[in-house]
Order: structure tokens, then C-alpha cells, then sequence
């Protein structure tokens, strides 16, 4: 029986992971832990927890026997430049933090599993923008990037040394409707979608050639999961997989609302209007080419833009209020 722990389960990801790893080991085994005081999604069994605070995470860890971490808590790419520092230390000593206990936890005989996702920002601008390799060129610009690279080498840091079993992805941006993104680029993805459904006009912060990897939430969370449920052996790869969902750019994506959108709501168009998240885009790749996590344990995207946005369109509910949040 596996006992979970998922931090920065109040944020677009972890909301849905608690409930889809709650659906799959039973309420009870899913610890939700988050900064804030309550659990903004309802969770069974909330935690209040900083993953900066090393000795209450080993504790809480150790009293509960936790086999599996999805440490999900970190500063993104447009916050991360308001406060890089922060970002620095909440994405670097957070995942330090989770990966000295695993270890520990190993060097005791309990072995602990984590999941720590990177993301298309730790590629940069001498990339190869289209299909990128799994293996190439990164060079990162945003200090959410660098902190996403380095992320990577020290999980297979930890791999290679102490034996620590870590698994990661690179999240191409995520589009979701239960929870609002966490001050990301790709956010644009989703706002757009909350304009559309009131019938008004979109201001875009990007360009709209501006093509990026995105990927719907259902496929996000699959990934997530097939990858913690894979046997070890077949995870050659212990920095992060590429994974590829779809990709498109903001005049790709405003044709095909406005498509599927009711007549009533013909108002919504899309504007420009860049402003810094720009030189963050465009330092990112076009698409990903996911081969390797193809072949090593099997994963492959379902959903494609013309499903997305019907969802979206169906499922958006245009009265939540859009905040910035930790994801
Ligand atoms: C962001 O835009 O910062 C994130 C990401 C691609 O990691 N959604």
C-alpha cells in the first residue's frame, strides 16, 4: 500500500493530482500538503506544510510512513522574474530538501519515490525550437529555467549516488479549468478562455505567432501517474522526459475558439499587447519530440486542440476569479 504525499497541493497541478492519486489509493493514503492555512479543493487529508522547513517535512514524512512524493511547489516563470531570489531558493532548497530525505529515508531501508517536475523553460534560446531532442542544447534565460535545469541534474545526481528514486517530466504549459495557473507564460492559454466565454475581447501578452508546447490537464496527469507507476528498470532516464501534448500559438488557438464558440458570444476577439513574458517564449521551444518517453515506458498524448477547447468551453466557469498562485 503506498501512503502519498503531495506538495503544493493547493495549486493548478496539485489540486488534481490529490484527487486523481486519491481516486487510485484511497483517500486516506493522500496527504495534500500546501503554504495556506486550509485546502482550497477540499482534500481529505490536509497538511499545512513549507517545503523550506527540512524538519516538519522529515517528520511528517517519517510519522507517516510517506512511500511517494510529488513535490509540486515552485515559483514559475513570470512570477520567478519578480522575485528571482525567491524563486531561487523556494525551487532549489525545496527540491534539496525533498531529495536529502529520500536519501535518507533509502540509507535507512524505507525507500521514498519522488516526483519533481521540470518544464520546457529549462531549454533556452540556442535550443532547436522545433521536435527539441529529449537529449540537446540548454541554455535556459528565466531564473525558473535555471532553477528547472539544474532541478534536473541534481535529481539524476541523486539517482546516480545514492540510489534515490526520482522521476521526472519537462511540463510543456498546462491548460486546465478546475484551478487557476500559477504566474506562468502559457497562462495566456487559459485567460483566454474566461474572455471567450463572456463574450469580450482578449488582450494577449504574447504574439500571435508565438507557437509553444502545451498539453491538456487529463494528458498531464496521465503522464504523471504512468511515470510514478512504471517499474524502475524501465526509467533510463533519471534527469526529466521530454512529453509532448499539442502545440499552437495564440492566433491558432483564438481561430478555434471562435469556431466553437456559441453565436451568442461572437464578441470575442483576440488583441496584442506583448510585454515581458514575450522574451520568455520566445527563448522556449516550438514543440517537443517525446520518443524517449515513448519508448522507455509507453507515454503518449491523447488529446488534441479541437477536443481542448471544446472542453474548455464547456467546463470553464467564467465567474472564478483568475489570481496568481504557487503552483
Ligand atoms: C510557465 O509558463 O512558467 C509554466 C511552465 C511552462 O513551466 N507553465
Amino acid at each position: 500500500m503506498e501512503k502519498i504525499l503531495v506538495i503544493g497541493a493547493n495549486g493548478q497541478i496539485g489540486s488534481e493530482l490529490v484527487e486523481a492519486l486519491a481516486a487510485q489509493h484511497g483517500a486516506q493514503n493522500v496527504i495534500a500538503g500546501d503554504i495556506g492555512a486550509v485546502s482550497l479543493y477540499g482534500a481529505a487529508r490536509y497538511q499545512r506544510l513549507d517545503v523550506l522547513d527540512k524538519k516538519t517535512l522529515t517528520h511528517l514524512i517519517e510519522s507517516e510512513a510517506v512511500t511517494q512524493v510529488y513535490h509540486l511547489a515552485a515559483l514559475l516563470s513570470a512570477t520567478g522574474e519578480q522575485a528571482p531570489l525567491k524563486a531561487w531558493t523556494l525551487n532549489m532548497d525545496g527540491l534539496l530538501n525533498i531529495l536529502e530525505i529520500a536519501k535518507d529515508r533509502l540509507q535507512a531501508g524505507k525507500a521514498l519515490r519522488v516526483f519533481w517536475p521540470s518544464s520546457i523553460a529549462a531549454f533556452g534560446p540556442n535550443t532547436p525550437r522545433v521536435s527539441t531532442p529529449q537529449t540537446t542544447v540548454m541554455d535556459p534565460t528565466s531564473i525558473y529555467g535555471i532553477s528547472k535545469l539544474a532541478g534536473e541534474r541534481l535529481c539524476n545526481y541523486y539517482f546516480s549516488k545514492y540510489g534515490v528514486d526520482v522521476r521526472s517530466v519537462r511540463y510543456p504549459g498546462i491548460i486546465s479549468f478546475k484551478s487557476p495557473p500559477g504566474g506562468g507564460t502559457t497562462d495566456y492559454a487559459i485567460a483566454i478562455f474566461h474572455s471567450a466565454l463572456r463574450g469580450e475581447r482578449y488582450e494577449c501578452f504574447l504574439g500571435p505567432e508565438t507557437t509553444l508546447p502545451m498539453i491538456y490537464m487529463p494528458d498531464a496527469i496521465r503522464a504523471t501517474l504512468e511515470l510514478m507507476a512504471a517499474p524502475a528498470a524501465k526509467i533510463v532516464n533519471r534527469s526529466s522526459y521530454n512529453i509532448a501534448g499539442v502545440s499552437f500559438n495564440p492566433r491558432e488557438l483564438a481561430k478555434e475558439i471562435t469556431r466553437q464558440l456559441p453565436a451568442s458570444l461572437a464578441a470575442f476577439g483576440i488583441d496584442y499587447n506583448s510585454d515581458s513574458r514575450q522574451a520568455i517564449a520566445d527563448s522556449w521551444p516550438q514543440s517537443l519530440d517525446d520518443s524517449v518517453a515513448s519508448r522507455d515506458w509507453g507515454w503518449k498524448a491523447r488529446v488534441g486542440l479541437v477536443e481542448m477547447v471544446g472542453d474548455m468551453l464547456a467546463n470553464v466557469t467564467v465567474d472564478s476569479e483568475q489570481h496568481e498562485c504557487v503552483v
